[in-house]
């Protein structure tokens, strides 16, 4: 069947679910074209299913089709960055990579391979996993594509920087002290975000200080709250090359059931989203998420999150086409709880017919969004 496609700035965007409903057809990251259907790409998704380096529950194999799956609802208006990430650049969704699951070393090469290949004519890669072994060939294509080694956000319960397991030292559980052994990582702006649960000792702390990571537990975020850590976050991290890895297990299994190794008291998919968010301006070279394992998942509950952290992901990426720096600026709805001033234009929420550019939505000590009508709005 014909594909009816959104169209902007040249850019082919995704199917129009306004013209073929958003469950129909065969999936790609949020309905947008292969990268077979457009000349070239600024962003490109992949998917790796690959999961034979996971040490408890199996099946991230098939999670890069299941976040595809769960991705048809995301619209092409991000009004928390006031962007439309589609329009802003091309991005497409470039398939799965093919990985041999029985020799962890040789995916290992092909995923390294590939993500250079991928990133050739400069486009950012987003992956979609796999198990979290697939970081370290994602982080080797990174820091060669820079030319020095980056910096990297891991979020994530697990450190994954432990050494070997049953004396394997290419696994899920590993790829992160690898990456320091092999260069790969800025050790002054590296950073662990979410990690909680029970450790083998204390020594997995000593070793992972050791390397250079600094560590935003999960609860952490929960008693400074989202604000403070992406400040700090920020203040680290500046805008130096940015690698960010997400291991879908950094949310608490109430947000992301469908995952190999959960672990309670994560934090929240909505803190997870406005972290994110506030990395505005800084420079995102590279992402993965990874470990969502659609077997133990409920009603698409972990796909869901999965796709809309991609999803912002990628707005950063886009909102890094807009001319002008934005390091540090907030986004909508951070601006929103942050200040009366912000609060008179929100990003994504221009005044339109309720009054004149600049004039305050709403007064101070209302509520802060009143009913918008949404007429002809596709859902
Ligand atoms: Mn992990």
């Amino acid at each position: 069947m014909k594909e009816i496609r959104i169209e902007a700035n040249g850019n082919l965007g995704p199917i129009d679910s306004s013209q073929i409903p958003r469950y129909a057809g065969a999936a790609t990251y949020a309905r947008l074209p292969r990268l077979d259907q457009v000349a070239n790409a600024d962003v490109s998704v992949v998917g790796v299913p690959f999961d034979s380096g996971v040490s408890y529950r199996p099946g991230a194999r098939f999670g890069a089709n299941h976040v595809r799956e769960a991705s048809r609802l995301l619209r092409p208006y991000n009004p928390a960055w006031d962007v439309s990430p589609f329009e802003n650049c091309q991005v497409a969704d470039a398939g799965d990579m093919a990985v041999n699951p029985f020799n962890i070393g040789e995916a290992i090469e092909t995923i390294q391979q590939n993500a250079l290949d991928l990133t050739a004519g400069g486009s950012k890669l987003l992956t979609l996993g796999g198990d979290h072994t697939i970081a370290l060939p994602l982080l080797r294509a990174a820091a060669e594509r820079a030319g020095e080694p980056v910096a990297m956000l891991h979020f994530d319960a697990h450190l994954d920087t432990w050494d070997t397991y049953f004396g394997a030292a290419y696994t899920h559980g590993t790829p992160f002290r690898r990456a320091v052994e092999e260069g790969l990582l800025d050790t002054e702006a590296i950073s662990h975000v979410g990690t909680r649960g029970p450790l083998y000792g204390k020594k997995d702390l000593d070793d992972d200080h050791r390397f250079g990571f600094g560590i935003v537990t999960s609860a952490d975020v929960y008693h400074q709250g989202v604000l403070e850590t992406v400040a700090k976050i920020r203040d680290r991290i500046g805008k130096r090359p940015l690698y960010i890895s997400v291991d879908i297990d950094v949310l608490d299994p109430a947000h992301a059931p469908g995952t190999g190794t959960p672990e309670a008291g994560g934090i929240t998919s909505r803190e997870l989203l406005e972290i994110i968010r506030g990395f505005r301006g800084m420079n995102l070279i590279g992402a993965d998420i990874v470990e969502v394992a659609p077997a133990y998942d409920h009603a698409e509950i972990t796909g869901v999150a999965a796709s809309h952290v991609g999803y912002e992901l990628i707005s950063l990426m886009a909102d890094n086409f807009v001319a002008g720096d934005r390091f540090g600026a907030p986004n909508g709805y951070a601006a929103q709880a942050l200040d009366a001033e912000a609060r008179r234009r929100p990003a994504g929420f221009a005044p339109s017919s309720q009054g004149e550019p600049g004039s305050p939505l709403v007064e101070p000590g209302s509520p802060l969004v009143e009913p918008v009508e949404t007429k002809g709005a596709t859902k």
